[in-house]
């Protein structure tokens, strides 16, 4: 048995002029709630710390900046790692980055429970579009507001097993689960803002609950992990996002999930040992996987 407590803060809606402190107090008394409740490990949703503004054209890119975190820790997130010093749990954490050379990126780190990072992630597949698209309901700026992710996807040592990240759009790609599962990935931990309405394809909209347990539950079963789903929730700034936060184990099952748009602990406790069952028999890779059959999977 290697127990991992973990719990997913699903996160209620954050508005516009919320300030990063209070965003973050915020943050800090769900993690006090975790902690209450025998969680080792607290992940937060993508983009965290700030209303999801890719849902917005600016015009002005000095507008954007207000968005992004130049140092993190910063002094308006400091307090956050030193609850998680405090109180002895880890965190995961999305955040809008903007580098010393003024890259933009959409970011998840993994913070043990000393409160130093040990992990870090840039969103790679961004989905929306880059140019201002004035017929939309509201804009999905994704393409515009960030560059794609430069550190791949990449599986850390932490909480006694093996931790891999993800943000939002990555996890409906198949490929995300497998290159962390050949990493032996025991727990992918992915955040996300998914608004129910998708202007290019309303028709899919009624489907978003079922197409998110859908990738999260293939992800993890065919790559013998689990999978934890952060939602950042309810109606945003005019938009509705979905909720359905949610811990898949090995099995494809759905051990916990949400039933709130509000701000809500998933707990559950995860047996990483599990993944044995399934890495040793149906998805060995080593004995089982024909990467000479794959080749177009690389394509470019
Ligand atoms: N959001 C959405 C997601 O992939 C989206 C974009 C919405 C895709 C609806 C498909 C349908 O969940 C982010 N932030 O990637």
């Amino acid at each position: 048995m290697r127990p991992l407590t973990v719990a997913a803060a699903q996160l209620g809606p954050i508005a516009l002029e919320t300030s990063r402190s209070a965003t973050v107090s915020r943050l800090v008394g769900l993690m006090e709630a975790a902690k209450a409740r025998g969680a080792d490990l607290i992940v937060y949703p993508e983009l965290a710390l700030t209303t999801f503004f890719p849902r917005w054209y600016f015009e002005d890119e000095a507008e954007l900046d207000r968005f992004y975190e130049r140092e993190m820790p910063g002094p308006e997130t400091r307090p956050l790692f030193d609850a998680a010093r405090d109180l002895g749990i880890g965190f995961h954490l999305g955040y809008a980055e903007l580098t010393a050379d003024g890259t933009r990126f959409n970011t998840a780190i993994l913070v043990d429970r000393s409160g130093s990072i040990v992990g870090k992630y840039r969103k790679i597949h961004l989905p929306g579009h880059g140019e201002h698209e004035p017929w939309r309901a509201f804009q999905h700026l994704e393409k515009r507001y960030f560059a794609a992710g430069n550190l791949g996807f990449r599986v850390f040592d932490a909480f006694g097993g093996r931790i891999g990240m993800a943000i939002c759009n990555d996890r409906r790609w198949s490929e995300t689960y497998r290159v962390l599962g050949l990493q032996g990935a025991e727990m992918v931990l992915i955040g996300y803002n998914t608004p129910i309405h998708n202007p290019p394809a309303p028709e899919h909209d009624r489907l978003s609950w079922h197409h998110n347990e859908l990738v999260m539950q293939a992800g993890a079963y065919q790559n013998a992990t689990f999978v934890v789903g952060v939602a950042k929730a309810g109606v945003e700034e005019g938009v509705h996002q979905m909720g359905g936060s949610l811990i898949v184990a090995p099995t494809g099952e759905t051990v916990a999930q949400a039933v709130t748009e509000a701000d809500e602990l998933v707990v559950a406790t995860c047996d990483l040992d599990l993944c044995r069952s399934y890495r040793d028999s149906v998805f060995a890779f080593e004995r089982h996987r024909e990467p000479g059959a794959y080749a177009l999977i690389i394509g470019t």
